[in-house]
């Protein structure tokens, strides 16, 4: 038996590494995709819908394939401090693999606006959390202005270290296929992963691993909308706290594999997430954070346009596959579910009251 030991020695002849490179790994990487029976039936004959529960990460978000290359290569770089701007994950994912590394972390987080598990995290783990009066936008200006003047690493996705550990998302998914999806929807923030997720089934294609590529779909939510805007967004509104942002560092990168593919970038109301919110746990069965909602909204939006239907083929005999990216953990924000759903009914503790309840 060889134990699994996470993305980079998985997938080490994709990745910058050498046997110099110190392996800080938490053994992330290697999340389920699973079979959504549910999200399949509403779309119809001839589709299956996978979910690729990112959630399952060490930190509970998909920033640890990207982290573990990141901090692996500042450690290799002999750096002492790294630093992050962050709606929330990046800074979880980051100090924790700071803390494995031994490492200082920084992160700057927009004060107010980050869910109670991801700061839990941050903090826990001893990075230095410093919570600013402005949005994630100016967060990420600082960082960037700290980290070119300083010798600290910033493990932002602009750091491309990160983008590498990303892509293996996309091997996974190719690996347990077989094939490339059809389609893959996902959400976008700051627009690194998309950026990453393309690059690796680029790669996959050109390694000869699979023979077609999906197109990509990526939504944003409509109060921060960029990309499907044209335009920055100054004060980018949503309760997807994740991906409110407005003014994405890998805004071209996101252009480039929504149009290289034959994809879009769309937006989905906070309405439309919460919805798709309720149907992931309640039907089937998994509980993510509301900005990783965004994909199975958009899968939805979309399929009630009719989009799918238009560019599938009649062929009854091939199945088109869609894969939506589940990049967080619901447990990351637990506000949100007890905003979203009635808290329970207090009652006396006796056994008539329970069974008169529960309509028995
Ligand atoms: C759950 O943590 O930007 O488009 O600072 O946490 O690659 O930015 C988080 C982004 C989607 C968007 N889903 O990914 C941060 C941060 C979740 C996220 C995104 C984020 P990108």
């Amino acid at each position: 038996m060889s134990a699994y030991k996470g993305i980079i020695e998985t997938y080490r002849q994709y990745l910058p590494v050498s046997d110099k490179t110190p392996l800080i790994s938490l053994q992330e990487g290697n999340t389920p995709l699973l079979p959504a029976p549910y999200l399949s039936g509403l779309l119809g004959a001839g589709f299956e819908v996978y979910l690729k529960y990112e959630g399952l990460n060490p930190t509970c978000s998909f920033k640890d394939r990207g982290m573990t290359m990141a901090v692996s290569k500042a450690k290799e770089e002999s750096s002492k401090v790294i630093i992050c701007a962050s709606t929330g994950n990046t800074s979880a994912s980051a100090a924790a693999y700071a803390a494995k590394a031994g490492l200082k972390c920084i992160v700057l987080i927009p004060a107010g606006a980050i869910a109670m598990g991801k700061l839990s995290q941050a903090l826990i783990y001893g990075a230095k959390v410093l919570a600013i009066k402005g949005n994630f936008d100016d967060a990420l200006d600082l960082v960037k202005e700290i980290s070119a003047k300083h010798p600290i690493t910033l493990v932002n996705s602009l750091n491309p270290y990160r983008i590498e550990g990303q892509k293996t998302g996309a091997f996974e998914i190719c690996d347990t296929l077989e094939a490339a999806p059809d389609y893959q929807c996902m959400p976008v923030g700051n627009a690194g992963n998309i950026t990453a997720y393309w690059k690796g089934y680029k790669e996959y294609k050109k390694n000869g691993k699979i023979n077609s590529l999906p197109k990509m779909l990526g939504f944003q939510a409509a109060g921060s909308a960029p990309i499907v805007k044209g335009r920055p967004i100054k004060e980018p509104k949503t309760i997807a706290t994740a991906i409110k942002i407005g003014n994405p560092a890998s805004w071209k990168q996101a252009e480039a594999a929504r149009d290289e593919s034959g994809g879009l970038i769309n937006a989905v109301t906070d309405t439309e997430i919460l919805s798709a919110y309720k149907i992931l746990a309640s039907k089937e069965g998994v509980f993510v954070e509301p900005a990783s909602a965004a994909s199975v909204a958009g899968l939805l939006k979309l399929a009630k346009a009719g989009y799918f239907n238009k560019l599938t083929t009649n062929d009854q005999r091939l199945t088109t596959k869609i894969v939506c990216i589940l990049t967080g953990h619901g447990l990351k924000d637990p506000d949100r579910a007890l905003k979203t759903i009635k808290p329970p009914k207090t009652i006396k503790a006796d056994l008539k009251t329970v069974l008169k309840e529960i309509g028995y």
